[in-house]
C-alpha cells in the first residue's frame, strides 16, 4: 500500500490539469469534508447500489474515492453519481429527462486523477468514468484499467463499445495520472468531438454516444454530472478495498471556445459632416510688389449744377481820401518861346501830356511881378506840342522893356474836365 505518496501526488496533478477557459458553471469535488465510507448521500453524490466497492477512504493526509470491479452493477444506474452542474451541456435538442436543467451549453470539460492502490498489476482490473446525467445515460464513457505493461486509459464510444479507442497505455502504478476530458455537443448527428488527455498529452480525439442512442431511436440525453462505474466483470477479480484511487473531480459546462471571426459586413453608411475646425494662424506678409504703369487721363466730368449764391460779402474798409482835380490834372508843359519886343510878339511852344486826352485851356503873359499883359485861347490834342504866337500891345512891350523876361501862365482842362496850371519865367 502506497497511498500517503500517491494521493499528495494526485493533487497536484489535478491543479495543473485545470484550464482557464471561461465556465459558465463548474463543479469540484476533493473529497477532503467527506466521511470515509459510501459516498452514497455526501455533498450531492449518489449511489443505489451500496454494494458496490465504491467508497471515500483515507489518503495520505487527505481523502480520496476507492473504486474497483471487486463487484460490479446491473448498469450505469446503479453506479455512483456526483452532485449536477446547475446548467447542462449538451446538444440544443438532448433531453434532461428529469435529471438535468439550466441553460443549456454546449461545452464541457471533465478532470480527474487516478493512481492505483498497488505497485504490481491487478489483472482484470477495470473502472469506468463517465459523463451522465444523473439516470444511467452516459454520453461520454472513459475506462481506467490495468495490463501487463502498466496502466492504460480508453473512450468507450458505445455501450459494451468491443474496441474502445486507445488514450494512453503502460502508465506507471507508482504515481498519479490526469485526465482531460474536452466535449464540444455540435448540432447534428455523427459530429460531437470529446478529446482525452492522459498526463497533459496531446489529446485523442473520438465522439460521443450520439448515434447508438439515435440509432436506437433513442433520446439523446444531456449531461450533468459524473458517474464512477464499476461494469466490467473480472476472471480474477480485484481484492475489495484496492483497486483505483480517484480524485480531484472537476466539471465545467460553458459556452464552448469563440469560433473563427465572421466575414466582413458590407461597408456602414457616411457618417454626418464634422464640425467645422478653427480659424488657422496669419500667414506672413508677402513681399511688395512692383508699381504698376500710370493709367490713361480720364474723360472730362459734365459740369455741375450752378451753386447756390453766396452769402452777402462784409463791408469793405473806406476808400482813401481822393486828391484834388488840380492835383491829377495834367498840366501842359511849356516848352519853350521867344520874347520879340521889336516885333511886339511872343511865340511860346507848348505840349499837352499823352494821358490827359486832350488839353483846352489859356495861355496868358505877365510880368515876373505878376501884371497882366496878354492872353490866348487854344486847345491841342494829348501827346502833341503847339506853337502860340501871343500879340503884345504897346504898353505892354514898355512894361516888359525894363525887366527883360515875361512869366507864361498855362491854365487848361484835360479830356476828364480836371484843370491844371502851369508856368515858366522866359528871356
Ligand atoms: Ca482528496
Ligand atoms: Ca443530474
Ligand atoms: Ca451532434
Amino acid at each position: 500500500m502506497h497511498r500517503t505518496a500517491r494521493t499528495a501526488v494526485l493533487a497536484l496533478a489535478a491543479m495543473a490539469a485545470l484550464t482557464g477557459v471561461a465556465q459558465a458553471d463548474q463543479k469540484a469535488w476533493n473529497f477532503e469534508d467527506f466521511a470515509t465510507g459510501t459516498v452514497n448521500g455526501q455533498h450531492g453524490w449518489l449511489q443505489s447500489n451500496n454494494g458496490l466497492d465504491i467508497n471515500v477512504v483515507p489518503a495520505g493526509a487527505g481523502k480520496a474515492l476507492q473504486a474497483s470491479n471487486a463487484v460490479v452493477g446491473a448498469g450505469y444506474g446503479d453506479e455512483a453519481f456526483s452532485g449536477s452542474l446547475a446548467e447542462s451541456a449538451g446538444e440544443s435538442t438532448a433531453s434532461n429527462g428529469d435529471y438535468a436543467g439550466g441553460n443549456r451549453q454546449p461545452h464541457l470539460t471533465a478532470d480527474f486523477s487516478f493512481a492505483s492502490t498497488q505497485d504490481t498489476e491487478q489483472p482484470g482490473l477495470a473502472v469506468q468514468v463517465g459523463l451522465d446525467r444523473g439516470d444511467g445515460k452516459p454520453m461520454v464513457v472513459v475506462r481506467v484499467k490495468d495490463a501487463p505493461d502498466g496502466l492504460a486509459v480508453e473512450l468507450l464510444q458505445s455501450r459494451n463499445d468491443a474496441n474502445p479507442l486507445p488514450i494512453a497505455s503502460g502508465l506507471s502504478r507508482i504515481g498519479a495520472h490526469s485526465v482531460h476530458l474536452d466535449v464540444q455537443f455540435v448540432e447534428g448527428f455523427a459530429n460531437d468531438v470529446v478529446a482525452v488527455s492522459v498526463d497533459n498529452a496531446a489529446p485523442v480525439s473520438g465522439t460521443t454516444w450520439e448515434t447508438p442512442y439515435r440509432s436506437a431511436s433513442s433520446l439523446v440525453p444531456a449531461v450533468d454530472e459524473l458517474v464512477v462505474a464499476a461494469l466490467d466483470p473480472a476472471v480474477t477479480p480485484p481484492t475489495a478495498g484496492a483497486g483505483l484511487l480517484f480524485d480531484d473531480f472537476a466539471l465545467a459546462s460553458d459556452g464552448g471556445p469563440a469560433g473563427a471571426a465572421g466575414p466582413t459586413g458590407p461597408a456602414g453608411t457616411n457618417g454626418t459632416d464634422g464640425t467645422s475646425g478653427t480659424n488657422g494662424t496669419n500667414g506672413t506678409n508677402g513681399i511688395d510688389g512692383t508699381n504698376g504703369t500710370n493709367g490713361a487721363n480720364g474723360l472730362n466730368g459734365t459740369a455741375g449744377a450752378t451753386g447756390a449764391p453766396g452769402a452777402t460779402g462784409t463791408t469793405g474798409p473806406s476808400g482813401a481820401n481822393g486828391l484834388s482835380a488840380v492835383a491829377v490834372g495834367y498840366p501842359v508843359n511849356i516848352i519853350g518861346g521867344r520874347l520879340d519886343l521889336a516885333g511886339r510878339r511872343a511865340r511860346i511852344t507848348l505840349a499837352c501830356p499823352q494821358p490827359a486826352g486832350l488839353c483846352d485851356g489859356v495861355l496868358r503873359l505877365r510880368t515876373p511881378t505878376g501884371a497882366q499883359l496878354s492872353e490866348r485861347l487854344f486847345d491841342m490834342d494829348g501827346g502833341r506840342t503847339l506853337s502860340v504866337t501871343v500879340r503884345l500891345s504897346t504898353s505892354a512891350v514898355r512894361a516888359l522893356r525894363k525887366p527883360g523876361n515875361v512869366r507864361v501862365v498855362v491854365l487848361a482842362r484835360s479830356e476828364l474836365g480836371i484843370a491844371a496850371r502851369s508856368s515858366r519865367l522866359l528871356g
